[in-house]
């Protein structure tokens, strides 16, 4: 049995983060691989299609089809594997993790990665099954107000992204899933599935998830300017909360954005930062050797 300066340590975005997190703790209960559970946890919140905004249930593009993003990163080694704009098969973390066993390749986008997925023998989808009721209606009525000239056709929604982080005796990996903004154009690709903008992890400094409106979360490389913060001695809080501050100071518009990050140190303390108001806040969850706990972060000033 670990205790809890060992870990695991699990910690995963938004409210859902309480349900990845426990995922994560059965798979690890079940296999002691820090990489299984992560990419596990990302998995279930993915294939849950009552969750609204990642994987199946979630938000298509503004043409009615849902196209994913994922990353996988492990700190020991910086092995990486991302994908974009994936159609055929969900969850997207699996193939994301498949492509960082590649010897050569750490990002697949579009056509590419539907034929690597299908050759993979990933499970393969009918893309509108990737929908649900529910989602099929908020097209339909977004459609009918873009029509109306009533809604803005670029504007597209905001969501939230699963971010999972695992931690075990200085070991780190970072799996991150989405469908990306709602309503996006075909082929926009936010931060997540960026290595360096929505995911990063180094066991030689730690590992950070980022979520909220990915081009500005990928123009400032927020996640791997975390890392580097961590590395250079910050605790998580601290080193997110500068990375926000100087986002906020370089364009004040983004203190009322949506961004948020999750991170973990080398030693394994936890941290987050957020520009989230309170009324619409972010929440992460904690998984400490089998102990559970919600953590609701105080905003950047
Ligand atoms: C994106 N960063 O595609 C994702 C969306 C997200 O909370 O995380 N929303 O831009």
């Amino acid at each position: 049995m670990s205790n809890a300066a060992d870990g695991p340590i699990f910690v995963a975005t938004w409210d859902f983060g309480g349900q990845a997190v426990r995922a994560a703790w059965d798979a690890w209960q079940r296999s002691r691989g820090l990489e299984d559970a992560c990419v596990e946890a990302t998995a279930a919140i993915e294939l849950d299609p009552a969750i609204p905004t990642v994987g199946i249930g979630g938000l298509p593009n503004r043409e009615g089809v849902m196209e994913l993003d994922a990353g996988f990163m492990r700190g020991s080694d910086l092995r990486c594997g991302s994908v974009a704009a994936l159609r055929v098969t969900c969850p997207a973390i699996t193939v994301a993790r498949r492509v960082s066993q590649l010897p050569s390749h750490t990002f697949l986008v579009g056509q590419g990665v539907d034929q690597f997925a299908i050759a993979e023998g990933f499970e393969r989808y009918d893309p509108d099954a990737l929908l649900t009721d529910k989602t099929r209606d908020e097209f339909a009525q977004r459609q009918a107000k873009v029509a109306r000239k009533q809604a803005d056709a670029e504007r597209m929604v905001g969501h939230d992204t699963v971010g999972v982080l695992g931690w075990h005796a200085g070991q780190t990996v970072a799996c991150v899933a989405t469908s990306g903004l709602g309503f996006k154009r075909p082929g926009r690709v936010g931060d997540s599935p960026i290595i360096g903008g929505g995911l990063y992890a180094d066991d030689t400094a730690g590992c950070v998830v980022c979520t909220g409106i990915g081009e500005e979360l990928a123009r400032h490389a927020v996640a791997v300017r975390v890392l580097d913060a961590m590395k250079a001695g910050a605790p998580p809080n601290e080193a997110g909360g500068a990375v926000l501050r100087m986002m906020i100071d370089r364009d004040p518009a983004n203190a009322s954005r949506g961004l948020a990050l999750i991170a973990i140190d080398k030693a394994g303390s936890v941290g987050a930062a957020t520009t989230r108001s309170r009324n619409h806040e972010f929440e992460y969850h904690v998984c400490r050797a089998g102990g559970f706990e919600r953590v609701d972060p105080d905003p950047v000033q």
